[in-house]
């Protein structure tokens, strides 16, 4: 049974007796084998970390249910951020659920259509803004600031906190930490918190953080003004957690890298036809990253047990699945289905 993220590592979060009792069911995401791509990348295992299987979709469930729970624990009436669309669908979930005022500032027209779905059906208020998210960053913590309604975007530590849990979760499911992990990187949240849970159990995987290569800010080293990438989740060119993700990179040996969109929909394809796992554009990029790698240096990875990050689900963005996949047949009168099916 799913007893949510709370519940299961609370001797490893930063709960209190008057931490509200929160869950719908997030965490406990399955590891699941795919030995096609494995063999393509010349590894001895890949395991794909499905977290598109979290209750709104996607690796945000983990530490947003913390990040809600301390925010009501702390007396919070309302929680606002700004997000790419999956922070913003998880904070509305769980807003929804606990009974407090949602507020989330999204990007003018790159937001995947079934996360903004999300936000309008658990009735939170949705404000556009003419710009990208690091502006809207820019502006929700300082709105937070001002007016003291909690900020739930992953510069909120419970987030990180909730987060970590996943590396706790392929650990057990293993009996060990991989020999390397990969995951998309955007506002670098989710590295820092695998990170922060990989050292607590004491191991030390070599992170692989993935990004699109027009929003590759940590691989140029430095901010890029107008990211760019049909992988509209981490099309992002200034992350907040720019330190921690540094410092996984260079604690673990590991590195950054870049792949382009047609990269991103290659492995994209590769996931949905020949692994059965439909994951959306930005959950695509650490397999494509690794694909890279393992081309540029075959041999790379022999022998090795890989984890990919799939962060969220394939039903996040229709728009992408239907626009990069092959045109669809001509519709057929019912006498000719036997021949169109041919
Ligand atoms: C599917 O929702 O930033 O590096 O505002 O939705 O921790 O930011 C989403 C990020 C990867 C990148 N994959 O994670 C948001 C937002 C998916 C994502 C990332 C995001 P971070």
């Amino acid at each position: 049974m799913r007893r949510g993220v709370l519940a299961r590592f609370a001797d490893r979060l930063p709960l209190t007796a008057r931490t509200p009792t929160l869950t719908l069911g997030e965490g406990d995401t399955p590891l699941i084998a795919a030995p096609r791509l494995a063999r393509e990348i010349g590894c001895r295992f890949l395991w794909l970390k499905f977290e598109g299987q979290n209750p709104t979709g996607s690796f945000k469930d983990r530490g947003m249910v913390l990040a809600i729970a301390k925010a009501v624990e702390d007396g919070a009436t309302a929680a606002v951020c700004a997000s790419t669309g999956n922070t913003s669908a998880s904070a509305a979930a769980y807003c929804a659920v606990i009974g407090i005022a949602c507020r989330v500032v999204v990007p003018d027209g790159k937001v995947a259509l079934g996360k903004l779905a999300q936000a309008v059906a658990h009735g939170a208020r949705i404000v556009v803004l003419r710009g990208n998210f690091d502006e809207a960053l820019i502006a929700v913590r300082a709105i937070a600031k001002k007016t003291g309604i909690a900020l739930v975007n992953s510069v909120n530590p419970y987030r990180i906190e909730g987060q970590k849990t996943a590396a706790f979760e392929i650990i057990e499911t293993l009996g060990h930490a991989p020999d390397g992990l990969a995951l998309p990187v955007g506002n670098a949240g989710n590295i820092t918190a695998y990170w922060k849970g990989f050292r607590e159990a004491g191991t030390k995987p070599v992170l692989y953080g993935i990004q699109a290569a027009g929003a590759a800010p940590l691989v140029l080293g430095t901010p890029v003004a107008h990211p760019e990438t049909i992988a509209t989740a981490i099309r992002i060119g200034n992350p907040a957690s720019w330190a921690g993700a540094v410092a996984a990179r260079d604690e673990s040996g590991g590195l950054f890298g870049k792949v382009t969109d047609d990269q991103i929909i290659e492995a994209y394809r590769m996931l949905a036809s020949g692994a059965g796992v439909f994951c959306e554009p930005a959950s695509a990029a650490p397999v494509a990253g690794l694909l890279q790698l393992s081309r540029a240096q075959p041999g790379r990875f022999a022998g090795q047990e890989l984890v990919a990050v799939l962060t969220g689900h394939g039903l996040k963005d229709p728009q992408t699945a239907i626009g990069s996949a092959p045109p669809l047949g001509a519709v057929v009168a019912p006498g000719d289905l036997e021949e169109a099916l041919r």
